[in-house]
């Protein structure tokens, strides 16, 4: 039987568009999502009929890359004015996204995360070197610099030394800007956002900067000795898709750049930032993650990169993190044909977004969902869920190729982070969620002591 999808009232051309609170789309969908059991409804959002999933059947149904591919619809049509055809932004009839992919894969295989990893432990050690002598920090800004500062050495040979200013590079804020313009405008009728003339010109103005540092970021590399390094960029500039033996142009690979930069950085920053609110907020687990880095990393030992894959409290509180506060909120799939999801129909082109606060937190899917419990993830206990409960880094061949890079990056921060020091919320931060698209806990400062002296 055919059964109707929820659909909250709108208006006329606008549809729902105007209920959605300009600055944090996400908790509007969050609400709307806790208003509905069926786990499914749908929003007009300026004549689009988008549908929003989060019940884990359906959401099993919409992971099927058989029936459903990515979905470039605003607000990922709109970032696209800046980061084109890279890998995050390609359409899925895009022949450049296999290319791409398939060149990139090797630079995100588990060994070339060891290949990083000295390089991760020195932008690691700048984080902790700048904690140690402070007794407050502000989360968010200083992950930002250790996340920007890794992608950027790791993945181009270029240093942003972020640690070394109190400003934050203007890189970022022109990317902060481009982004939320990008939400912005994802609620804009098009004749508006034309109207807007000023607007215009500063998100021009702020995509120029993310441009011309990415031109400096590859100048910098074809003037430097052209000894082949198998980077990222290395790979781009180098390697020819094994499949079609084609190079990527000029073009794409600045787009690439820029998606790195931005992809590679946001996201695994906002991971860090909710995991040291969960830490601070469950003692007990800060207590065991200090007992594992205490036993794994004592005194000043220095991390390698097999004492941080040795690690087991640290990761199940990344991935349970990852669950309750997922950086992105939500990922969209598109119907190849005419189709129906658990009775519900879905025509052919129409838009599915999965709300992964709702889905991570769906009592069909987990026990005391609101609860933060590392156990979950205990090997015995970590098959337990929903199969298609947990999507933080998305689904199919569109998934995340970042993920190892992200989780061996936060480990050794999460890692060093507590093996120098003592964290603590003096200030009783409320979580408030700041929206760029992607999630991060707003103005999260915390109190720093260094545990011990080092030399
Ligand atoms: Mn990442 C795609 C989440 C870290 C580079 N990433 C995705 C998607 C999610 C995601 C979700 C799928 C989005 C969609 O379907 O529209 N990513 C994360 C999270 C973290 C993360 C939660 C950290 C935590 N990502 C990283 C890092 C890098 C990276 C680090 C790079 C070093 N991510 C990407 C790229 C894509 C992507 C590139 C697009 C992949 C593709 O479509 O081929």
């Amino acid at each position: 039987a055919i059964r109707s999808i929820p659909a909250p009232r709108g208006l006329p051309v606008f549809g729902n568009t105007l209920q959605i609170p300009a600055h944090s789309p996400a908790a509007f969908f969050d609400e709307v999502a806790a208003e509905h059991d069926e786990g499914i409804f749908q929003l007009d959002l300026l004549g689009r009929q988008v549908l929003f999933v989060y019940d884990p059947d359906l959401v099993a149904e919409v992971c099927d890359e058989t029936r459903f591919y990515k979905g470039i619809d605003p607000p990922l049509s709109i970032v696209r004015d800046f980061s084109g055809d890279g890998l995050f932004t390609a359409r899925h009839d895009e022949p450049v996204w296999g290319q791409a992919h398939r060149i990139l894969m090797p630079a995100f295989s588990q060994r070339s995360m060891k290949v990083y990893f000295p390089q991760m432990l020195e932008v690691a050690e700048a984080l902790v070197g700048k904690w140690a002598r402070s007794d407050r920090v502000n989360v968010p800004e200083d992950m930002t610099r250790l996340t920007l500062d890794t992608i950027s050495l790791t993945g181009f040979g270029y240093r942003f030394d972020s640690f070394s200013s109190d400003e934050l590079h203007p890189f970022l804020r022109s990317m902060g800007n481009a982004l939320t313009e990008a939400m912005l405008r994802n609620r804009q009728l098009p004749v508006v956002t034309r109207l807007k003339k000023k607007r215009e010109e500063d998100y021009r103005a702020d995509i120029r900067v993310m441009q011309d540092l990415v031109d400096d970021v590859i100048r910098q590399r074809r003037e430097g000795d052209g000894g082949g390094t198998g980077d990222l960029l290395g790979l781009m500039l180098e390697a020819a898709d094994p499949r079609t033996g084609e190079r990527l142009s000029d073009e794409n690979i600045r787009n690439q750049v820029l998606t790195f930069l931005i992809a590679g950085h946001e996201t695994t920053s906002g991971l860090l930032s909710f995991a040291l609110y969960n830490l601070l907020r469950n003692p007990h687990v800060l207590a065991l993650a200090y007992a594992e880095v205490d036993r794994l990393l004592p005194g000043d030992t220095t991390p390698t990169y097999e004492t941080i894959m040795k690690l087991d409290v640290i990761p199940r509180i990344l991935e349970e993190t990852l669950r309750i506060w997922s950086p992105i909120p939500a990922f969209a799939v598109k119907a190849f044909d005419d189709t129906a999801i658990g009775g519900y129909p879905v025509r052919k082109g129409q838009t599915c977004v999965v709300l992964l606060p709702s889905l991570h937190r769906h009592p069909k899917a987990w026990d005391r969902p609101e609860e933060f419990d590392i156990d979950r993830w205990l090997p015995e206990n970590k098959t337990a869920h929903h199969p298609a409960a947990y999507k933080p880094f998305g689904n199919g061949e569109r998934a995340c190729i970042g993920r190892q890079f992200a989780l061996t990056e936060a480990r050794l921060a999460l890692a060093m982070v507590l093996q120098r020091l003592a964290v603590s919320d003096p200030g009783v931060y409320r979580m408030r969620i700041k929206q760029t698209l992607t999630l991060k806990p707003d103005d999260f400062t915390i109190g720093v002591r260094e545990r011990r002296p080092y030399e």
